[in-house]
């Protein structure tokens, strides 16, 4: 399963919801999706798009949050897990692409590539309820459509592999996404 291919899947669900993903390949894909003004595209700050996701989430209780994760910037921020299950937002769906690699600088290890570490079982244990774990596309759809049904904060460790995008390059800066993104949802909140 690539990861393209979930993002494909869940473009359609992501109309209505606020995303916030990670630097690098996953942004890039779903930018060459269609940028969308719900989209956050979280640079050089690795580990943190959960954690602005959790942020949003709490602010923002009337929206449905959905943050696109990796594994290596999930390890750099275990931390989160733990924040996460402590405040449970009921709007908060996090999606970890676990390609067990530092893939967007150049493909490094990370600690679940030897298959020691299991994201989903440290999700587990940091007390978040509804964690499942997805290794095919058909498995990471129905997880994917049941969590954004759920009124419960949901994790989704998607087993990718290390493939990104054949190019790189977003026509959007990252102070330009961030005004763009906030203007969009003060205007959602005023409509
Ligand atoms: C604090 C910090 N350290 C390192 C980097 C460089 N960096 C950017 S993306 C990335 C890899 C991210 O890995 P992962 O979250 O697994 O996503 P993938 O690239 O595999 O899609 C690294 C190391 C950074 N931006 N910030």
């Amino acid at each position: 399963m690539e990861r393209a291919q979930c993002l494909e899947l869940l473009y359609p669900e992501l109309q209505d919801k606020l995303v916030v993903t990670i630097m690098g390949a996953c942004a890039q894909e779903l930018y060459d999706l269609g940028h969308r003004e719900s989209f956050f595209y979280l640079q050089h700050a690795m580990g943190l798009a959960s954690s602005i996701g959790l942020g949003l989430a709490l602010h923002l209780p009337e929206e449905r949050v959905v943050v696109l994760d990796g594994d290596g910037s999930v390890l750099m921020n275990l931390g989160t897990l733990t924040t996460l299950a402590r405040y449970r937002p009921r709007n908060l769906l996090h999606i970890i692409f676990d390609n067990e690699s530092l893939l967007s600088t150049g493909g490094f290890d990370s600690q679940t590539t030897s298959g020691i570490t299991d994201l989903a079982a440290i999700a587990r244990g940091a007390g978040i309820q509804h964690v499942v774990t997805a290794g095919t596309l058909m498995e990471f759809g129905e997880a994917a459509l049941e969590a954004l049904e759920r009124d419960d904060l949901s994790v989704i460790v998607a087993k990718v592999d290390a493939v990104g995008p054949d190019l790189y390059g977003m026509d959007l800066q990252l102070p330009e996404n961030a005004f763009r993104f906030r203007r969009h949802i003060l205007d959602r909140k005023q409509a």
